[in-house]
């Protein structure tokens, strides 16, 4: 075997046969999306990220927005892994994340503002991942514009357009960047063409844009890092990785409401092919839940309440997009979708969040089945026209109509809230492990 190799992953190489078993490997834990976004994922890495030594984004761009709430502070993370604000932690921007490198630069300095300390001894940036440049942007807009009534609703942060680039193999990744920087110049030149070509109205001053990626170039370059290598050589130190998910399964390129959806594998998967990682090494997988569910952007959402307790959830949980603050559709909790992206996903836990917004209600319906042409289903919809045909059949639950804001104990829950989570855990068959109720950092039942 090659020396660099042994060097590569700091370990010292002795017969395989004297390896560790598979099961008693370090393994990373893995925070992922379990409906349509939202559901509070920030917040659940940054209690993780407590004991972590690295969080990673594996996919997606700076379309997401993660929330992390400290005391009085808001952080809203776009590209930035949220456990960029332990100072303990190293955090990476792995090779499946699409990087807009203005919008880095911004989120950084918005951050810093607001008390973000010491990142550049922090973040690193995967020398595979590619780069989104502004004209990505412009093109999913454009693309929208095209589709008319049936746009997606995207971000309009170029993730589409920059993911389409990759597939076709004409993508310029953050190694091109730092490389020669002609061959930059090149590659840049003929990915703008391209794009030209395809949209006559597009702007692009190729001279102006080369000189500000020249610039940027010799900013990121003490962060890049070849993340393979190094997250396996961490791994083999036992130090521990926490990967945290953006957007969520429903919006996954494969398993989500397709064409409604964004452009990465934003489901278990994405964290293998966006980091690196075989899956004997993925460990646990949570599942992070909205007590309710929330979509933002266009495609079907089948317990979608268009009514005044849509307008009760959305207010009351401050539905409104990180990114684009366009509000957020509200409605029921969707049991059959947590069935479907608990198959894909595999969560060994689940953490509940917002289950505080739920508090005035007298009743709660949950979403247990759907019909489809009046016959009960037992798959997920793979088709965007079928999902928004399926008739949900609900039951419906008492609410407990007490404040749960100030409650850390599970045991002091109101019944009725006890028997809600019970309900999923049963109907999913996972265990909840942790339950939100409110947005700081403090506010979370730790069940197990
Ligand atoms: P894109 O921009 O190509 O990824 O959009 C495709 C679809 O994916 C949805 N999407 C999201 N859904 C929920 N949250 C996201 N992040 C922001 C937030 C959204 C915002 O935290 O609130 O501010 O609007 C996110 N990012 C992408 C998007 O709405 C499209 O339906
Ligand atoms: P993410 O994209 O999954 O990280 O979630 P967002 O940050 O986009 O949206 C979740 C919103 O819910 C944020 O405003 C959080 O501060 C807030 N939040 C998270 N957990 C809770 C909770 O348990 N209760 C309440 N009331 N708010 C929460
Ligand atoms: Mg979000």
């Amino acid at each position: 075997m090659a020396e660099c190799f042994v060097e590569m992953n700091g370990q010292t190489l002795s017969s395989p046969r004297k390896k560790p078993r598979r099961d008693d490997i370090s393994k990373v834990t893995v925070v992922l999306g379990a409906q349509w976004g939202d559901e509070g994922k920030g917040k659940v890495v940054d209690m993780l990220a407590i004991d972590a030594d690295i969080v990673c984004r594996c996919q997606g761009g700076n379309n997401a927005g993660h929330t992390v709430v400290v005391e009085d502070r808001e952080y809203d993370f776009h590209l930035l892994p949220s456990g960029i604000i332990n100072p303990k932690c190293k955090s990476i921007i792995g090779n499946g994340v699409v990087v807009h490198l203005p919008g880095l630069f911004e989120e950084l300095e918005k951050n810093e503002a607001k008390g973000l300390t010491d990142w550049k001894d922090r973040l690193l940036i995967s020398d595979r991942a590619h780069i989104v440049f502004d004209f990505h942007q412009q093109v999913d807009g454009l693309q929208e514009l095209e589709k008319g009534k049936k746009s997606l609703g995207t971000t309009k942060k170029g993730i589409g357009p920059t993911y389409s680039s990759k597939a076709t193999r004409n993508g310029i990744r953050i190694a091109d960047l730092l490389g020669d920087f002609s061959q930059f110049e090149e590659k840049f030149q003929v990915l703008a063409k391209t794009y030209q070509r395809m949209f006559p109205d597009l702007q692009v001053d190729v001279d102006a844009e080369l000189a500000r990626y020249k610039l940027f170039a010799e900013k990121i370059r003490p962060c890049m890092v070849e993340s393979v290598s190094y997250l396996h050589g961490a791994l083999n130190k036992g130090k521990k990785i926490l990967v945290e998910g953006a957007n969520a399964a429903m919006l996954d390129i494969d398993f989500g409401t397709y064409p409604y959806v964004t452009s990465s594998n934003c489901s278990i998967g994405g964290v293998c092919t966006g980091l690196g990682l075989p899956p004997c090494k993925i460990g646990d997988v949570i599942g992070v839940v909205k007590a309710y569910t929330t979509r933002v952007g266009d495609g079907p959402f089948p317990t979608e309440l268009k009514d005044d307790t849509g307008d009760l959830l959305q207010k009351r949980g401050s539905e409104v997009g990180v990114t684009t603050k366009r509000k957020r559709r509200c409605g029921w909790l969707d049991l059959v979708l947590l069935q479907y992206t608990t198959l894909v996903n595999g969560y060994s836990a689940l953490c509940i969040t917002k289950l505080d917004i739920l508090d005035t209600l007298p009743e709660i319906k949950v979403g247990v089945a759907y019909k489809s042409k009046g016959q009960k289903i037992t798959y997920f919809p793979s088709s965007s026209s079928e999902l928004a045909s399926v008739e949900v059949e609900y039951v419906t639950v008492p609410g407990w109509q007490t404040s749960i804001e100030d409650v850390r104990d599970y045991e002091k829950l109101p019944h009725n809230a006890k028997k809600y989570i019970e309900l999923i855990e049963e109907t999913v068959q996972v265990i909840v492990k942790w339950i939100g109720v409110g947005k700081g950092r403090e506010s979370i039942i730790n069940v197990y």
